[in-house]
């Protein structure tokens, strides 16, 4: 049988949103075999949890669902869509120097984790400090990586402020001017970006390598 795009994509939707890890895997197997650009899978695999979270937040589903789509994406993502995306990608030359994370109090990482995967097929050297990271460890990182970039990840609303409190620490320890400050996740707006002083923000990993490189002023 024979999948189209569209077969395809209902296919990886309708598993995620009933948890099926073994069709979710089925699915995106057929597809990569097929041909298919994994960029598009993983945009797939992106909106169906924006859904899942939709649904968790009025009630249709329970922290429980939320935790296994979680699990069940980050295997997806992990296990088959980036290394096909790195097979994809160029061969890699080191053009800059990135620390990211997600911010103290917040654990979510599948956001993270693809704008990490995507910088570091840009060509970056990116250390990743996994989540709830504190102001002070971006801090330590800084001093002891001297990066480029940092990238600050938050999901909740409640730990957007610690993006805030993550730009005045570095002012503090007078490491703000060596180092560019982006910003991402779902609750980031241009405004929040512009009161917080941050340098960029992303909507998602592609916009993430494409804002870095206009800051390192890094020819496409
Ligand atoms: C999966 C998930 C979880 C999983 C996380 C698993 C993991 N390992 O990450 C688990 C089950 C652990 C979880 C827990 C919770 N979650 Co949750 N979760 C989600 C969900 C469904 C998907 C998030 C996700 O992975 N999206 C897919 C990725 C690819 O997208 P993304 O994260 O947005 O990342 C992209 C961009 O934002 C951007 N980006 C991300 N980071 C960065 C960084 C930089 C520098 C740049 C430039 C760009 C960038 O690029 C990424 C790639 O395209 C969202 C729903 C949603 N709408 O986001 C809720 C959601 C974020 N969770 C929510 C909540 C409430 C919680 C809990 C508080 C639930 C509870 N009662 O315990 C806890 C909090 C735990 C904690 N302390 O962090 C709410 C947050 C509401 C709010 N506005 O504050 C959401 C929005 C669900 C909802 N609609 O209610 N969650």
């Amino acid at each position: 049988m024979v999948f189209q795009v569209s077969k395809i994509n209902t296919a990886i939707k309708e598993s995620l949103l009933t948890f099926d890890r073994e069709k979710l895997i089925e699915a995106t197997k057929k597809g990569l075999d097929e041909g298919h650009d994994p960029h598009d899978l993983l945009d797939v695999v992106t909106s169906s949890l924006r859904e899942i979270g939709d649904k968790f937040e009025n009630g249709e589903f329970f922290l429980a669902e939320l935790i296994n789509a979680g699990e069940i994406a980050k295997t997806i993502i992990s296990e088959y869509l980036e290394p096909s995306l790195k097979k994809s990608g160029s061969e890699r030359k080191v053009i800059g120097h990135i620390v990211i994370g997600t911010v103290a109090g917040d654990i979510h990482d599948i956001g993270k984790s693809i704008v990490a995967s995507m910088l570091s097929m840009a060509g970056f050297e990116v250390i990743d400090l996994g989540v709830d990271v504190s102001p002070d460890k971006f801090v330590e990182a800084v001093k002891e990586h001297s990066p480029e970039v940092i990238g600050l990840s938050a999901l909740l609303t409640t730990t957007l402020p610690i993006q805030r409190e993550t730009i005045k620490a570095l002012e503090e320890n007078k490491l703000r001017g060596q180092v560019k400050v982006i910003v991402g996740g779902s609750p980031v707006t241009e405004d929040w970006v512009k009161e917080i002083g941050a340098d960029g923000y992303g909507e998602d990993a592609i916009e993430a390598v494409k804002i870095v490189k206009r800051i390192l002023d890094i020819s496409e």
